[in-house]
C-alpha cells in the first residue's frame, strides 16, 4: 500500500494569502481525528495521521477498512443517525459527520468529562436569556452577550466584533479578565479577515483553534485512491491558516473560539473568544455557544429594527410638523418652511437649501450661495432619476473641495424640470477611528508570514466622510420632497392663473381702447368727412357753370377721396367689431348658407357675368352671419379680380384633411373657393391676409384691402384658419379650415 500525504504545501506569504484555499488545507488540528468514508464502497479512503493515537490501529489497517468495523450497525446511516458518541475498544468518542461530494467525513474527539465540569451550561444559558430579555438597545445587548458568553465558556476575553459595509471591523463589546488590556472600540481593517474566510464563516458558523502552538496533522490516503484533496469547509477540526495562527500568536492569544453573527444573509459580526492558554471545548459547550450565536443574531435584528424605529419615529414627527403648517399660496411660504428646525431634523442633517425659480432658501449650516449653485449643477448631472445621496461627496464630485470637505454627506432631489432642487447637508464625522496597529508599515519581507506584529493603537481622523444616511432618514426626506413639490406645483399653477388674469385685464383695456377708437372714427372723423363731401358737392352744384373744368376735376377728386376714407372707416369698424362678437357656435349647413350668399350676390352683380358652382357641402360649427360674410368677401374678390379675357368661373368644394396642430395631426373640414381670375404671385399668399394689403394697383381695383383680414379673423373665431393659393394669370383658391 502506497500512502500519500494530501496536505496543501503551497507556499504562502502576505501578498497571496488573500487567495489561500483555506477550505482544503489537507491538515487538521491534533485534538481529534478524521476519517473520510467512500460513499460507494463504505470503505475508509482518507484518515488523519494521528489516528493511531485514538483508535490503536495502524494507518495501513485503517485505510481501506470497511466502516462497519468501527461503527458497527451505524455505519450505513452515519449522516442521518442521531449518533453523537461511539465506543471503540472501550474508549468513548464524540462524533460529528458531514457530507462532501464523494465522502462522509467523520470527525471525532475523546470525551473528556473533566473539561466543562465546573460550568453549568443550563444556568449560564438561562442567565444569558435573562440578559437578552432585559437589554434595552443594541449596545446593552451586545455587552450582556459578551459577559454571558464569557461566563459560559470561561475564555479570558470575549469580544463582539461588528463589520461595516467594507468589512472593516470594530470591537463593540468586551468581557475580559481584569489583567488583560482592553480592545473595546478598536478598529481592524477588512484585510485581517479575508473574503474567502468570511465566505466560509457564513456556512460554518463556529470555529475552535484549541491551541495556536499545535502541530497540524496531515491527512493521508493511498496512491490508488486518486484523491488529492478533501473539502473541509464544514469540518470542525480543519487546520486554520498559518497566517491567522501567526496573527494570533502576535496578539498573544493561545486559543480561540469564534461564532459567526449573521444578519440578512450577510456576516454582520463575530463573537471572538480569546484564551491565553490552549483551551478545549466539549461538544455540548460548542453546541450551546452556537445556539446562543443564533439567538443573539435574531435579537440583533430586533434591536436594529428597534433603533431604526426610534429614528424613524422622530423623523416622521418632523415631516408631520412641516406638513401641518398652513402655508399661504405665495412664494413667501417657502421661507416659512425654511424657518422651522424640523426641516433639518427630519433627516438629522446640519443644513438644507432649496433653489426655487433661481432663488435660494437655506436653513442651518450650508455652503455659500455660489457654491450651492455650482454643487447643484454637478448633482443634477450625476443624479439618476432626479435624486442622489452619499456620505462621501468627494468621491463623486472632484471640484468644490471646500464643500466636499465640510459637508461629505448630502441628499439631493431635483424638483421640477429646471434647475430647481433641494439639498440636505451633513457635516464631517468628527469621530476619530482607533485602529489596532498599522499594518502596512509593520510587514517585512523576512518575516513573510507576519500579518501584523504591532497591535498598538493609533488614531485616524475620519475625513471627508459623514455618518451614513439611515433608511428612515432617507424615507422622511422622500416624503417631505413629495409634499414640497406638490406645494411648489400649486404655487406655479397659481402663478399661471395670476398671469392669465393680468392678461385678460390687459385685453379688456385694449378692447376698451379699440372701442374708443371706433367712437373717434365714427364721430370725430365721419363728421368732418361728411362736411367735406357736402361742401364739395355744394360748390360743385351751385357754381357749376362758373367753375373751370380743371377745378371741377379737383372737386371730383375731393369727393372720391372722402368716399374712400369713409369706406376705410367702415372696414375698420367691421374689422374691430369682428373681435368683439361673442361666438356662440351652432350647426350650420353650408349648402343653405351658399344659397343665401349666391342670392344676395346676384342682386348686386349681373346674373350671367359669372358662374358659381358648388358640390354638396358639409355642415360646420359656426356663426351664420359671420360665415356668410367670409364667403361673400371671397366671392366678391373673385368677381373684382376676374380676368376680362375669359368668363369668371367660381367653384366651391370640400374635403376632410389632417393638419398638425400642437405637434399632433388634427382633423379639419376644408372648404375651398377657387376662381379663374387674374391671380397673384404665390409669394404673396400670406401677406394678402394682412389688414389693408392690396396686391393690385389701387386705381384699377376698388376696395381697402380689409376683406381677407376680416375673413381671417372670423376663421380664427371659429377655431379654424384660412390659406390662399394663387398663380398669376390662373386664379386664386382660398381654403377655409374648420375643426371637426
Ligand atoms: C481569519 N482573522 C481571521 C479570523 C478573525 C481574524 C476573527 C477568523 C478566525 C476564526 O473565525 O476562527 C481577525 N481576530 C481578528 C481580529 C480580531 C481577532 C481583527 O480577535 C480582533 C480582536 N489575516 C491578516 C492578514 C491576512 C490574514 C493580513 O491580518 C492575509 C491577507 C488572513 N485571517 C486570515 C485568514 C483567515 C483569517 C486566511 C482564515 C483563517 C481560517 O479560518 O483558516
Amino acid at each position: 500500500m502506497q500512502i500519500k500525504n494530501i496536505s496543501n504545501r503551497s507556499s504562502l506569504d502576505i501578498e497571496n494569502c488573500v487567495d489561500e484555499a483555506i477550505h482544503i488545507p489537507g491538515t487538521i488540528q491534533p485534538h481529534g481525528f478524521l476519517i473520510a468514508i467512500n460513499k460507494n464502497t463504505s470503505c475508509i479512503d482518507v484518515c488523519s495521521a494521528n489516528i493511531s493515537d485514538f483508535l490503536s490501529l495502524d494507518i495501513e489497517q485503517i485505510l481501506g477498512l470497511h466502516s462497519k468495523i468501527i461503527f458497527a450497525e451505524h455505519s450505513n446511516s452515519l449522516l442521518s443517525s442521531k449518533l453523537t458518541e461511539f465506543e471503540f475498544m472501550n474508549r468513548k468518542f464524540s462524533i460529528q459527520c458531514h457530507d462532501t461530494n464523494h465522502h462522509i467525513v467523520v470527525e471525532s474527539e475523546h470525551i473528556d468529562n473533566e473539561l466543562n465540569a465546573s460550568v453549568d451550561i443550563y444556568s449560564a444559558s438561562v442567565q444569558l436569556l435573562h440578559h437578552i430579555e432585559n437589554g434595552q438597545n443594541l449596545k446593552e445587548l451586545v455587552s450582556a452577550v459578551a459577559k454571558a458568553v464569557r461566563e459560559l465558556t470561561q475564555y479570558d476575553r470575549v469580544l463582539i466584533y461588528r463589520f461595516d459595509e467594507e468589512y472593516n471591523g470594530e470591537v463593540i463589546a468586551e468581557a475580559k479578565d481584569d489583567d488583560l488590556e482592553s480592545f473595546l472600540g478598536l478598529h481592524y481593517p477588512h484585510t485581517d479577515i479575508p473574503a474567502q474566510a468570511r465566505e466560509l464563516y457564513l456556512t460554518n458558523q463556529l470555529r475552535v483553534v484549541a491551541s495556536v502552538d499545535y502541530q497540524p496533522v496531515p491527512l493521508l490516503t493511498t496512491e490508488e485512491s486518486g484523491i488529492t484533496q478533501l473539502d473541509l469547509s464544514l469540518s470542525s477540526l480543519r487546520s486554520v491558516s498559518p497566517i491567522h495562527i501567526k496573527y494570533l500568536q502576535n496578539m498573544g492569544v493561545g486559543a480561540t473560539l469564534t461564532v459567526s453573527l449573521l444578519h440578512e444573509g450577510k456576516l454582520w459580526g463575530l463573537i471572538a473568544c480569546h484564551h491565553r492558554q490552549a483551551k478545549y471545548l466539549t461538544k455540548e459547550m460548542k453546541a450551546a455557544v452556537k445556539l446562543q450565536g443564533h439567538f443573539i443574531t435574531s435579537q440583533i435584528d430586533a434591536r436594529l429594527k428597534n433603533e431604526e424605529n426610534e429614528v424613524s419615529q422622530f423623523t416622521n414627527e418632523c415631516v408631520q410638523r412641516l406638513l401641518e403648517k398652513e402655508l399661504k399660496l405665495e412664494y413667501s411660504s417657502i421661507e416659512t418652511l425654511f424657518t422651522d428646525k424640523a426641516i433639518v431634523d427630519l433627516c438629522n442633517s446640519s443644513g438644507v437649501c432649496a433653489i426655487v425659480n433661481h432663488a435660494i432658501y437655506t436653513y442651518g449650516e450650508t455652503p455659500e450661495e455660489n457654491d450651492i449653485r455650482r454643487l447643484s449643477a454637478y448633482l443634477q448631472m450625476l443624479a439618476v432619476d432626479g435624486s442622489l445621496y452619499t456620505d462621501r461627496l468627494s468621491t463623486i464630485v472632484n471640484d468644490l473641495q471646500q464643500v466636499t470637505e465640510r459637508f461629505p454627506g448630502i441628499i439631493y432631489y431635483s424638483i421640477g424640470s429646471s434647475d430647481d432642487c433641494i439639498i440636505w447637508f451633513r457635516k464631517r464625522t468628527s469621530k476619530e477611528v482607533v485602529w489596532a496597529g498599522e499594518i502596512s508599515s509593520n510587514r517585512t519581507k523576512t518575516d513573510k508570514l507576519s500579518p501584523r506584529t504591532s497591535f498598538k493603537r493609533w488614531t485616524q481622523n475620519v475625513e471627508n466622510q459623514s455618518r451614513s444616511w439611515l433608511t428612515s432618514e432617507l424615507s422622511a426626506v422622500k416624503n417631505f420632497v413629495r409634499y414640497f413639490q406638490l406645494h411648489l406645483n400649486t404655487l406655479a399653477l397659481n402663478d399661471e392663473k395670476e398671469a392669465h388674469r393680468k392678461l385678460s385685464e390687459a385685453l379688456k383695456k385694449t378692447n376698451a381702447e379699440i372701442e374708443h377708437m371706433d367712437w373717434i372714427s365714427n364721430h370725430d372723423i365721419q363728421e368732418p368727412l361728411r362736411k367735406i363731401s357736402m361742401m364739395a358737392s355744394i360748390i360743385g352744384a351751385e357754381e357749376s357753370q362758373n367753375i373751370p373744368d380743371s377745378i371741377k376735376t379737383k372737386i371730383d377728386k375731393i369727393q372720391m377721396s372722402a368716399q374712400r376714407l369713409r369706406d376705410l372707416l367702415k372696414d375698420i369698424n367691421k374689422y374691430s367689431s369682428t373681435s368683439k362678437i361673442e361666438t356662440n357656435l351652432s350647426y350650420i349647413d353650408l349648402n343653405h348658407l351658399m344659397f343665401d350668399v349666391q342670392d344676395e350676390l346676384h342682386s348686386s352683380f349681373e346674373q350671367d357675368s359669372f358662374t358659381l358652382e358648388y358640390d354638396k357641402l358639409p355642415a360646420v360649427n359656426g356663426v351664420s352671419f359671420l360665415l356668410a360674410q367670409v364667403f361673400s368677401n371671397i366671392i366678391q374678390n373673385s368677381i373684382k379680380f376676374q380676368d376680362c379675357k375669359r368668363k369668371l368661373k367660381i367653384k366651391v368644394f370640400s374635403c376632410s384633411v389632417k393638419r398638425i396642430v400642437n405637434k399632433k395631426p388634427t382633423p379639419f373640414t376644408k372648404v375651398s373657393i377657387a376662381d379663374n381670375g387674374i391671380g397673384f404671385d404665390s409669394s404673396l399668399s400670406e401677406k394678402v391676409f394682412k389688414l389693408f394689403t392690396r396686391v393690385h394697383e389701387s386705381n384699377q381695383f376698388s376696395g381697402t384691402g380689409a376683406g381677407l383680414a376680416i375673413c381671417m379673423k372670423i376663421m380664427e373665431k371659429h377655431n379654424g384658419f384660412i390659406e390662399a393659393e394663387a398663380e398669376v394669370g390662373k386664379g386664386v383658391t382660398i381654403h377655409l379650415y374648420f375643426p371637426q
